[in-house]
């Protein structure tokens, strides 16, 4: 919280966290030093909270790792140089191989400003339908769901704060006690059911806790439904009123009777019945999903299984009660609407769609016809890199892959065989570290940008203070790139976000009624917000769900392994996640000087018994092998794990080499969450 640059005035700034989804609300004060003060106006925690991550950003703007000139094959160069190299290469590949020989790679960090402006540059200036982002890591397998269930996909359809008056909530896969601390407030009254393969700060809190086999959790929610069928538990008049398509889930549930449930999942029938008849006993409750049950290669269809178990309660669409999912980055929300996804065009509307095509190329200026089709998703867009037919050249924006990519040697592979990689970003990740230009960026609070948080609020983070010398924004960066491919491109966020607004308008996250003097009076504006008089939309489906006959859609799901089983070679269950102190990929807060005494080194944490027959004992190195590469770190023995499963921190470079980079039929997620490893002490 030493300020490295000083600033001549004092003066505070309000503005919002640089980090996860529930931005929380901060004042900055800048005068001999840079300080962070949490603010008591901003919902999300008007606790007054922050996690250390938020105490401790002060120092992503003052310590010294900062990116502030242009590299070339990591060599200083100047701008112009930079930027007429990467042009002249683009123009060039393009030529040779044509459009889609560029791809894109955004993020869910970045400002909507950001987002929207760097699907327009892909589909407008370059021409290809090569972008996707790391969202698709993250939330895609709950919003898949989301869409399928209730026609629309917006996070938390309510405000966070409602939670607090909830009899029941129960958290799936999510551990918001270390990643989001402030959240858990508005979790003091209910009593929280966790379902979690660990014993988590979160699920040690819980009332109650479910400790499943890693990718089991669909079994496991068809269990919960059966008994709500098998007990009379099923809110018949909600079913018949609002719902279609129960008839069909109820027979198909007949074989998840909960004895087999509990042989799949290793959750006791007595612990499923309790939180079932907690669930229907409660008044009001909640479903709500994180990435442990999503980031599977079944992750829709398991979101699906947890949608439709809400459903039979009663839940989705009532006020006080309702299904949501956790949204992970500080713009998951708004990142995921405004056209960085491979098959979206902006306001949540789909690019195969011919009236959204011509909506949107009206905005632009373009004909219909020019605009390219979906492309590849993600994983699948890293995997095709140099490949025959592949893009040959690669734009990041926000994300740093060769770390948080699942299978990450063989992206390592992918990334070396482009005839060019750009990085933008503000410190030298392990991407930019790898690319032939890099563009040092203006970052969180050296520039404005709305971000629309897990609630689906939009929010104005403003600029607070000076960037250094020598860096540039993204959407400085972008417009110069598409000038020197012949588009006009604006830059400032305000206009940007005006264009935005009508390019959203009429699209299921419709922005047109959301302007920067409402958002920087207020505490923010929900979507959809469809005209400028009109208040914002908090709980959407309260009268009806976004289907087209208006009620929410029930389908059924079956069970299936994780498409990788212990066996023999490969006997324990690998499992990642989060910790407190760190941020994805690391690559921002391990240069946090708190942060990294917090949480200085990776680890692999084991049961005390596995650990016994292994001959492991804590502090020990271990090698973690799976079918795709090794890892080592030092054992932390706990029983808070399973005794078949061995859980690893993905912030730092290496456990990606053993994830398994299978994917989701429909929302092309990868399964982060679950693979086979072989565990041994390093000797
Ligand atoms: N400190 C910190 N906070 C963060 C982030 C961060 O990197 N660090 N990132 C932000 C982002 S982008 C996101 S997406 C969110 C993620 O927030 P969470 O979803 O809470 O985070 P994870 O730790 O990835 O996973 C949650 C839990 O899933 C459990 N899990 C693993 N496998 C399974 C399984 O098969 N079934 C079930 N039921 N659970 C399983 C893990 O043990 C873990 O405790 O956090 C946001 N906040
Ligand atoms: N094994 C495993 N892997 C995972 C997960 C898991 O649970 N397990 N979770 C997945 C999930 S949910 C996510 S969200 C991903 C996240 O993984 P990444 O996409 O790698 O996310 P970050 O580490 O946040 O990377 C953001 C990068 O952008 C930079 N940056 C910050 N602000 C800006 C800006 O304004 N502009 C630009 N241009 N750059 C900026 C940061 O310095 C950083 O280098 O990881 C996924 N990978
Ligand atoms: S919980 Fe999220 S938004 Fe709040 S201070 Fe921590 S990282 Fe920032
Ligand atoms: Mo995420």
């Amino acid at each position: 919280m030493t300020a490295g640059r000083t600033h001549k005035t004092d003066k505070t700034h309000k503005t919002h966290c640089p980090y996860c989804a529930l931005q929380c609300g901060m004042e900055i004060g800048t005068g001999r030093e840079i300080r962070i003060t949490p603010r008591t106006d901003v919902p999300a925690n008007a606790s007054g909270a922050l996690c250390q991550k938020g105490w401790t950003a002060a120092e992503l703007l003052t310590n010294g790792s900062r990116l502030t000139t242009p590299l070339l094959h990591g060599e200083p160069v100047a701008w112009e140089a930079a930027l007429d190299h990467v042009a002249a290469r683009l123009s060039e590949i393009r030529a040779e191989h044509g459009p889609d020989a560029v791809a894109v790679f955004g993020g869910g960090g970045l400002t909507n400003e950001k987002a929207y402006t760097l699907g327009k540059f892909a589909r407008v200036a370059l021409g290809t339908s090569q972008i996707d982002y790391n969202g698709r890591f993250c939330m895609s397998s709950a919003a898949a769901a989301s869409i399928r269930a209730f026609g629309m996909d917006r996070g938390l359809p309510f405000p966070v704060t409602d939670l607090a008056g909830a009899d029941v909530v129960l958290l799936a896969g999510a551990n918001v006690a270390e990643t989001m601390p402030p959240f858990v407030r508005h979790l003091e009254g209910p009593r929280a059911i966790v379902v979690d393969p660990r014993r988590t700060p979160t699920a040690r809190r819980a009332w109650l806790h479910l400790q499943p086999a890693p990718g089991t959790d669909l079994a496991l929610a068809l269990g919960l439904l059966h008994l709500v069928v098998a007990e009379g538990l099923v809110d018949e008049a909600y079913v018949a009123g609002r719902t279609s398509g129960f008839e069909e889930v109820r027979t198909s549930l007949a074989s998840w009777w909960p004895e087999r449930v509990e042989r799949i999942t290793g959750v006791p029938v007595y612990r499923m019945r309790q939180a079932v008849r907690a669930l229907a006993a409660a008044g009001r409750a909640y479903v709500l999903t994180g990435r442990g049950v999503e980031q599977h290669a079944k992750g829709t269809d398991t979101v699906t299984a947890f949608v439709n178990l809400a459903l039979a309660l009663g839940l989705p669409g009532r006020h006080g009660s309702g299904y949501g999912c956790l949204t992970g980055q500080g713009n998951g929300q708004g990142g995921r609407e405004h056209g960085q996804k491979a098959d979206q065009l902006p306001g949540y509307r789909r690019i195969d769609d011919p009236a959204a095509r011509a909506h949107v190329a009206g905005v632009w200026g373009v004909a219909p016809e020019s605009l390219p089709g979906p492309g590849r998703s993600a994983y699948e867009l890293l995997d095709a890199l140099g490949t025959p037919g592949g893009p040959r050249a690669l734009l990041v924006f926000g994300s740093n892959p060769l770390v948080s990519a699942p299978a990450s040697e063989r992206v390592a592979g992918r990334l070396a065989g482009l005839d060019l990689l750009v990085v933008c970003d503000v410190v030298l990740s392990e991407t930019a570290a790898r690319a032939d230009v890099v563009f040092p960026v203006t970052q969180w609070a050296e520039e404005t940008g709305t971000m629309t948080n897990l609630e689906g609020r939009v929010l104005l983070r403003r600029r607070a203070v000076e960037p250094p010398d020598g860096v540039r924004s993204d959407l400085e960066v972008i417009a110069e790139l598409a000038a020197r491919l012949g588009h006009r491109f604006p830059s400032r966020p305000r206009e940007v976000f005006d264009e935005l607004r009508r390019a959203s308008a009429g699209g299921a996250a419709d922005y047109s009624g959301i302007t920067y003097e409402r958002v920087e009076a207020g505490p923010g504006v929900f979507w959809p917000c469809p005209e400028p008089g009109h208040p914002g939309t908090p709980r959407p489906f309260l009268d009806r769900f976004a289907t087209p006959d208006g009620r929410a859609r029930f389908v059924p799901v079956g069970h299936r392994p994780p498409a990788e089983e212990p066996d023999e070679d490969y006997p324990l269950h690998l499992t990642t996640g989060r910790v407190l102190a760190h941020y994805q990929s690391g690559a921002q807060t391990r240069r946090i000087a708190p942060l990294v005494r917090a949480a200085p080194e990776p680890f692999v944490e084991l049961h005390p018994d596995l650990a016994e027959r292994l001959g492991i004992r804590p502090g020990d190195v271990v090698r973690v092998s799976s079918r795709r590469g090794e890892d080592r770190a030092p054992a932390r023995i706990s029983d808070a794990v399973r005794r078949d499963t061995v859980f690893m921190p993905f912030h730092w470079e290496g456990v990606n080499r053993l994830t398994n980079p299978a994917l989701d039929p429909m929302s092309r997620m990868p399964e982060f969450k679950v693979c086979a490893v072989r565990v041994e002490r390093d000797s």
